[in-house]
C-alpha cells in the first residue's frame, strides 16, 4: 500500500506534536517548586522544552530519513539532480521559527513582569520606597516604616542579605536577628535587599526558580512568596573565589507557627537579658532592641563553619547600626 506523502507528513507531524507536548509536561527535569512564582517559570520552561523536543525530532528525523532514502545506489555514478531555491519552502522555514521565537520572547517577558510584579528585581531604586531615612541620635539609620503603609507588597517580610567569601548572612529588617540560614514563613511575601561584601556573588534558590546577583556597592532585590515548607539549598551561582563551591547555605520555609517559634527564640537569643527591651510591638515584628548581640558570632560560626571567624567579626563590626524603634 502506498500512503500519499501528504498524508504521511500529516501523521508524522501530529505524532511529533503529541510527543513534544508530552515531553514538555513530563520531563521531570525541575526540582520541587516551593514558591508561588515557580509555577510560571515552570510553564515557560515546559513550553521551551516542548518546542526543543519538536525541533530535535524534526531535524534528527529528517537526517535519519535522508540517510536511507537518498543513499547512492550501487553503480550509480551520475551527479545528483540539481536543486535550485524553493521560495515557498524558504518562506515557511523562516516564518515559522520567527513566529515561535517572537512568541517565546513575549511570553518570557510577560512571565518576568509578573514574577517581578513588585518591581523589586534588579537594582532599580523603586524598592527604596519601602524604607525611609530617619535621624536618631545623630546617626542616620534605615528604618522600615512597618505594616503595609510603605511596603509595595503588603505584609511582606524584609530581609537584608549580605554575600561574602564564602557565606550568606541574613539580617532581619527592624530586628537584631542575624542568621546564617534564611528562615521564612510559608505563604508570606518576602523581599530581599541583597548586597555583597567583597566580590560579585549570586543568590540562587533552584526550588524558588529565582536568582539574583549580589554586587558590591549596589543593592539588588528579589521578591517571592514561598509556599511549600521544607529545607532548600541557597547556592552562590557566581564564581567568586577558591571556595566558591562551598558557598552554600539553606532556606528553611517554615509553617507560620514554626516561623513564629524560631523568630521568638532568635529574639530571645539576640536580646541581652539585662535590657528587657525585647518588645515585639506588632504582628509585623517591628522589634526594638538596643542591646548588642552576644550570641551572634557563636551562632554564625556554628552555622557557617567554612567562614573565617575574622571575616564574621569584621562583618559584624561593620554591620549597619542597630535599627531604631519605629513605633
Ligand atoms: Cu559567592
Amino acid at each position: 500500500m502506498n500512503v500519499p506523502s501528504s498524508v504521511a507528513t500529516l501523521i508524522i507531524g501530529i505524532a511529533i506534536t503529541l510527543i513534544s507536548l508530552w515531553v514538555g509536561q513530563n520531563n521531570g527535569l525541575l526540582p520541587t517548586a516551593a514558591s508561588v512564582e515557580a509555577a510560571q517559570i515552570d510553564n515557560l520552561f515546559n513550553a521551551m522544552m516542548a518546542i526543543a523536543t519538536g525541533l530535535f525530532l524534526l531535524v534528527q528525523g529528517a537526517l535519519l530519513y535522508s540517510l536511507f532514502a537518498f543513499r547512492k545506489k550501487k553503480d550509480d555514478d551520475t551527479d545528483a539532480a540539481p536543486v535550485h531555491g524553493n521560495v515557498p519552502l524558504e518562506i515557511v522555514w523562516t516564518a515559522i521559527p520567527s513566529a515561535i521565537v517572537l512568541w517565546l520572547a513575549i511570553y518570557s517577558f510577560d512571565v518576568y513582569q509578573s514574577v517581578n510584579s513588585g518591581g523589586f528585581m534588579g537594582s532599580d531604586h523603586m524598592a527604596h520606597a519601602q524604607s525611609k531615612i530617619v535621624n536618631v541620635s545623630n546617626q542616620t539609620q534605615m528604618a522600615d516604616m512597618g505594616s503595609g503603609m510603605s511596603n509595595p507588597i503588603d505584609n511582606s517580610l524584609v530581609i537584608n542579605v549580605k554575600g561574602l567569601q564564602y557565606a550568606w548572612l541574613f539580617y532581619y529588617d527592624g530586628t537584631d536577628i542575624v542568621s546564617g540560614d534564611l528562615h521564612v514563613p510559608s505563604g508570606r511575601p518576602v523581599e530581599l535587599n541583597i548586597n555583597a561584601q567583597d566580590v560579585i556573588h549570586a543568590f540562587w534558590v533552584p526550588e524558588f526558580r529565582l536568582k539574583q546577583d549580589a554586587v558590591p556597592g549596589v543593592e539588588t532585590h528579589l521578591a517571592f512568596t514561598p509556599n511549600k515548607p521544607g529545607n532548600y539549598p541557597i547556592i552562590c551561582a557566581e564564581l567568586c573565589g577558591a571556595y566558591h563551591g562551598a558557598m552554600k547555605t539553606r532556606v528553611i520555609v517554615d509553617t507560620p507557627e514554626d516561623y513564629e517559634t524560631w523568630y521568638s527564640s532568635r529574639v530571645v537569643a539576640t536580646t541581652d537579658s539585662s535590657s528587657e527591651v525585647a518588645a515585639t510591638s506588632n504582628a509585623d515584628h517591628q522589634m526594638a532592641s538596643l542591646t548588642p548581640e552576644p550570641d551572634a558570632l557563636t551562632d554564625l560560626q556554628a552555622e557557617n563553619p567554612s567562614v573565617d571567624s575574622q571575616q564574621i567579626q569584621a562583618l559584624l563590626s561593620s554591620a549597619e547600626p542597630l535599627t531604631a524603634p519605629n513605633l
